[in-house]
């Protein structure tokens, strides 16, 4: 889709920079010319003749050309149809929150947050929605765009043609946090990716023992955020790989030790207003001992 809309633009560009070419010759050439005299019935049939041609069939052509082009371009924006043979497209759902991203792959059951690693050369079936307010989902360097609606799934497919990190980033207007939610995509090689999946759907996070931080995580966080078998919270971040993401809070801060620590007690500092309430509640030592079984949440 993404390439089809680039290519659109493309054509549109030189068809103008080509009737601009032409004007501007024209236009030269009719200054620059020495004036002649000719008769008036002869004048009259030039002028006709200019604004007939240069007037009525060259736009009429001109648009009709480009609007046969655009509508046969246009097809490749409908609904994605399916893959007949070959691999069939990878499907991701993608759901806004205010303000953070909830990526599930539903064929393996693996689910992360504010992160969408994708494999390269594949078709990729993004089912974006909302759980709250309307957000929209884009990366510029894939290209595409879509508002993702409360109570509808929409698809948009997408393919990376070269690994890297690209940058996503919510483009509805959906709070007072919309600009802190920042979605870090990464397009890896087929096999890294397949490992990538592997790792977090075979992984099995030990229960924790009674009294140790995982337990208290269970009790306090857990009603809110899911880790796989410890806790079923649905209303945050899922953070059964947390460790493994590059950033905390949809890209506010980086997650490495000092970040981890500074967010769990700052958070609403670094991102006020975000939905998870500040932790009164749970003294520093809780905390700092949460935070070392938080970072041991990767396979
Ligand atoms: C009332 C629900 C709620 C509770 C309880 C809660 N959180 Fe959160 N938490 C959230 C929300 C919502 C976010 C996402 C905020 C944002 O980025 O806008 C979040 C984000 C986080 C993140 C960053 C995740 C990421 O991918 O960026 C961590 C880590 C975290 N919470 C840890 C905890 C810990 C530890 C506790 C318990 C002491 C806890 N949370 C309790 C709602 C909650
Ligand atoms: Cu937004």
């Amino acid at each position: 889709m993404a390439r089809e809309v680039a290519l659109v633009w493309w054509v549109m560009c030189g068809f103008a920079l080509l009737v601009l070419v032409l004007v501007s010759a024209l236009w030269l050439y009719a200054m620059l010319r020495a004036p002649r005299t000719v008769s008036p019935e002869r004048e009259r049939r030039v002028q006709r003749r200019w604004l007939i041609g240069g007037g009525l069939l060259l736009p009429t052509v001109s648009v009709v050309l480009l609007l046969v082009y655009g509508l046969s371009a246009g097809r490749g924006l409908l609904p994605p149809l399916p893959v007949i043979g070959g691999e069939q497209p990878l499907r991701i759902e993608v759901t806004g929150h205010q303000w953070w991203w909830e990526v599930r792959y539903p064929d393996s059951g693996v689910v992360t947050a504010n992160q969408l690693i994708v494999p390269v050369g594949r078709p990729l079936d993004i089912e974006v929605g909302s759980a709250d307010v309307i957000h929209a989902f884009w990366v510029p360097k894939l290209g595409g765009k879509l508002d993702m609606m409360p109570g509808r799934r929409h698809v948009l497919r997408l393919q990376a043609d070269e690994a890297g990190v690209f940058r996503g980033q919510c483009t509805e207007f959906c709070g007072t946090q919309h600009a802190h939610m920042i979605l870090h995509v990464e397009a890896q090689a087929p096999d890294a990716f397949t490992a990538w999946i592997a790792a977090r759907a075979e992984r099995e996070i030990a229960a924790p023992a009674p009294g140790s931080a995982g337990e208290v995580f269970a009790s306090r966080c857990g009603l809110c955020h899911r880790v796989a078998g410890i806790s079923q919270g649905q209303r945050a971040p899922d953070l059964s790989d947390l460790a493994s993401r590059p950033t905390l809070g949809a890209g506010v801060i980086a997650n490495d030790a000092e970040g981890l620590r500074r967010w769990l007690r700052e958070h609403q500092t670094l991102k006020p207003g975000n939905a998870m309430p500040s932790h009164d509640v749970v003294d520093d030592a809780d905390l700092d001992a949460i935070a070392i079984w938080l970072e041991s949440l990767a396979p």
